[in-house]
């Protein structure tokens, strides 16, 4: 069976076979102080952060402290235990009964998150589910044409207001025709907003009030669509929105055109927050459930 790593394409696999490969090379011979601070730098090199980087290794020494010597296949399992630790990821919420799931995406400028809704669209109505889409990012005509263009590809309903109207009142409107139009899920699109710009991630708050002012417990899942592509910056922006409307999970977007992949580990271990998607192509067939297990065994091939 393909890798998790195997289905995303070949920028990706750098990672992958750079750290494994790296990793066999330190610890394929007698190993030393030495030898832990070049693994620390080279997880960190992996973009897996400071922190896990110098979590894993101290972990390691002390896990191998008294076995010099021993199999490079032990080391690699410590590896992967690990980080599954830090990977145990909650389901999705489960609305109440007869309401729809509302999903609230949020992300800087061109991060992906409305061709994220697209891909989320298609896949739940691959399900047989019935989506409605909310154009929240009212900032611009033209974002709202792009989720229009979406949702008429994908026969698909969408709300939608004038450029320049409230984003909550779009919020409104989508949340309340869902209700009355028996919808399953509910995906609102947000304009893009750079984490320094308080007032626009105050914004989002208040497209969240509204939502649970129509459907008690909406939105449901806050998804930040993060660019895979521009690594150990996505922690701050995770940390930021997660301050202003707290997040329940991430969809990591662009990671065919990334060797960053150990963003994930640094992302969960930093915020708490599960990758709930990953995305790989500019097409609605382009994402992926996240599989940690997968990405596991796979970051850590031995
Ligand atoms: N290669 C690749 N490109 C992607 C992916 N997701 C989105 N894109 C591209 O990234 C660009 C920006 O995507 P959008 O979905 O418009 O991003 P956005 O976050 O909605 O942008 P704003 O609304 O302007 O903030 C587009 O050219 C997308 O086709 C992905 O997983 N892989
Ligand atoms: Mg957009």
């Amino acid at each position: 069976m393909l890798g998790f790593f195997k289905k995303v394409k070949d920028a990706f696999l750098k990672t992958r076979s750079a750290l494994g490969q790296r990793i066999r090379a330190l610890f394929g011979k007698p190993w030393s102080d030495e030898t832990f601070a070049e693994l620390e730098q080279t997880l960190y090199e992996a973009d897996l952060g400071t922190e896990i980087a110098a979590d894993f290794t101290s972990y390691l020494k002390s896990s191998l402290r008294n076995k010099a010597g021993a199999p490079l296949e032990e080391i690699f399992t410590l590896l992967r235990t690990r980080a599954f630790d830090i990977l145990k990821s909650p389901p999705l919420v489960t609305p109440l009964s007869g309401h729809p799931l509302v999903f609230l995406i949020v992300g800087i400028n061109g991060s992906g998150k409305t061709t994220s809704i697209a891909k989320l669209a298609h896949l739940f109505s691959q399900q047989g589910k019935k989506v409605l889409l909310g154009a929240g990012d009212t900032f611009r005509a033209a974002a709202i044409d792009q989720l229009s263009l979406w949702a008429e590809r994908l026969k698909i309903d969408i709300v939608k207001a004038k450029p320049g109207s409230d984003p909550s009142a779009v919020a409104f409107d989508a949340l309340t025709a869902a209700k009355s139009r028996n919808v399953d899920v509910v995906l609102i699109d947000t304009a893009g907003r750079l984490q320094n710009k308080t007032d626009l991630m105050q914004e989002l708050s208040k497209i969240k009030r509204t939502c649970d002012k129509v459907i008690p417990g909406a939105p449901h899942e806050v998804i930040l669509v993060l660019d895979a592509t521009i690594g150990q910056n996505a922690l701050d922006q995770a940390l930021v929105f997660h301050q202003f409307t707290p997040l329940t999970g991430i969809l990591l977007a662009k990671l065919d055109g990334s060797a960053k992949g150990g963003i994930v580990l640094a992302i969960y271990k930093k915020c708490g927050i599960p990758i709930r998607w990953i995305g790989i192509g500019e097409s609605v067939e382009d994402l992926l459930p996240f599989d940690p297990e997968g990405y596991v065994n796979d970051l850590f091939e031995s």
